[in-house]
């Protein structure tokens, strides 16, 4: 455990991770069911086009979510443009600028305008307040993300839409296992998008799927992911490929049957976390509500530079140094990155508290890769930074000019 501050690495110490201690490294479930599936696929020869296993895996998804329809997709990037355009939209649609880049991209590759909305930052959601402010004759739609998991108010931007006459879509990536209301995530709006990409709560290596109850929304993204065929010889629609593999649906399957345990690593070192980081002053640990399913994928903290004195980016450099990989998710926030920064310089006027939090926020590893003896371990490099706020930052700070002179 370090205590002083020549132990940290970043002044000499010797790191306190062998290894390096990822976000987001994959949760991995039962490794003989994983081969046994993986040999069924190739005993069958049907690796690919709407298999057993993916039709399995969207049946299983369905089932769990409550909802008619799941189509599983090769990612969820893919899976929201297919959602896009299978919705018709066009022009400009409401979007938050503090998500992962691919929400944005997912509408701009389609020449739509991602018009980015702030959040509310006590939920780090989307705003419905200021949505209303941000829409204008061409707004087709609303596409919200549920955040770390925990739900946008799903109510009042339905109430928005219906009364401005607007599609409602969500980017679930993060939220799948985790309700809203006692209402599973996944069944709000006309449709949402979940990821299974490896470092997600549930992975298929890589991996995504709409899910719906509208049926001919369904039916008509069914075609699309398939190239618009609707038979041998016969495309309707102008399509993509957007199909998951066999190989993928077996890990997705694998991934559910121990579900019940990700969750539980996942509580359980949220648990740990928030225990561990208790009183430590200006860190302050996202919560989620216990008396929702949740999946606590992901262990968030704010920064109060004011309070710590050590700045979150010279906290993050601490911890690297540490080989703790924690990540600035979402900085800069989408405005601030290509090509959006550059169609709109000023938008960052419109996002204050977006960018307050892209310069506050910390993910922390979590996960069954990160064991109960890592947590205090990663807290204590926290906890001696800080005690040491002042003197850290000023030992750090000129180092930041001669790496910036270097640059
Ligand atoms: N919408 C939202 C709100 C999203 O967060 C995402 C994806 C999407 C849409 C799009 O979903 P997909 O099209 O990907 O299905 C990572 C993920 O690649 C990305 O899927 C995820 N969000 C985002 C939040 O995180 P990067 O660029 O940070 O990935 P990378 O390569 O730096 O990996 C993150 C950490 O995970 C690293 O420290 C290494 C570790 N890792 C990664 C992989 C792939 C592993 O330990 N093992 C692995 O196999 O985006």
């Amino acid at each position: 455990m370090k205590n002083r501050l020549e132990d940290l690495a970043i002044f000499g110490g010797i790191p306190t991770f062998t290894e390096k201690v990822h976000v987001g490294r994959p949760n991995i479930g039962n490794r003989e069911r994983l081969h046994e599936l993986i040999d069924d696929v190739l005993d069958r020869r049907w690796l690919t086009n709407n298999g057993p296993y993916v039709q399995e895996f969207e049946r299983r998804l369905a089932e769990f979510i409550g909802v008619k329809h799941c189509i599983a997709t090769c990612n969820a990037t893919i899976g929201l443009e297919i959602l896009i355009r299978a919705l018709g939209l066009k022009g400009e649609v409401i979007v938050p600028s503090f998500t992962f880049i691919a929400t944005a991209h997912a509408l701009q590759w389609q020449e739509i305008t991602p018009v980015f909305c702030d959040i509310d930052p006590k939920v780090h959601n989307i705003d419905p307040e200021r949505v209303e402010r941000m829409l204008t004759p061409r707004t087709t739609g609303i596409m919200g993300v549920h955040v770390w998991g925990r739900a946008c108010d799903v109510e009042t931007l339905a109430e928005i839409a219906a009364r401005r006459n607007l599609k409602l879509l969500f980017d679930a990536a993060h939220a799948f296992g985790c309700s809203h209301k006692g209402k599973m995530i996944g069944g709000f709006g006309e449709a949402e998008v979940f990821s299974f990409h490896a470092t997600k709560f549930l992975n298929s290596f890589e991996g995504g799927a709409v899910v719906t109850d509208n049926d001919e929304l369904a039916a008509k993204m069914r075609l699309m992911k398939n190239f618009g065929f609707a038979g041998y010889d016969n495309a309707i629609y102008i399509g993509t490929n957007g199909k998951m593999s066999e190989v993928s649906a077996a890990m997705g399957l694998c991934g559910l049957e121990s579900l019940d345990e990700f969750v539980s690593v996942n509580y359980e070192n949220y648990k740990q976390y928030r225990r561990e980081l208790k009183g430590i002053p200006g860190i302050s640990l996202l919560s989620y509500d216990e008396s929702e399913k949740c999946n606590y994928q992901y262990i968030v903290v704010e920064i109060d530079e004011a309070v710590t004195q050590v700045s979150r980016d010279q906290l993050k450099e601490i911890l690297w140094a540490e080989n703790v990989l924690a990540r600035r998710y979402f900085y800069p926030g989408c405005h601030r990155m290509e090509p959006y920064r550059s169609y709109f310089p000023h938008a960052g006027t419109l996002l204050p508290e977006t960018e307050k939090l892209a310069a506050r926020v910390l993910v922390l590893p979590t996960g069954s890769a990160v064991g109960a003896q890592d947590i205090p371990k990663l807290v204590r490099i926290i906890r001696t930074a800080i005690a040491n706020g002042a003197l850290v930052s000023s030992k750090l700070k000129p180092r930041g000019r001669a790496e910036a002179r270097a640059r």
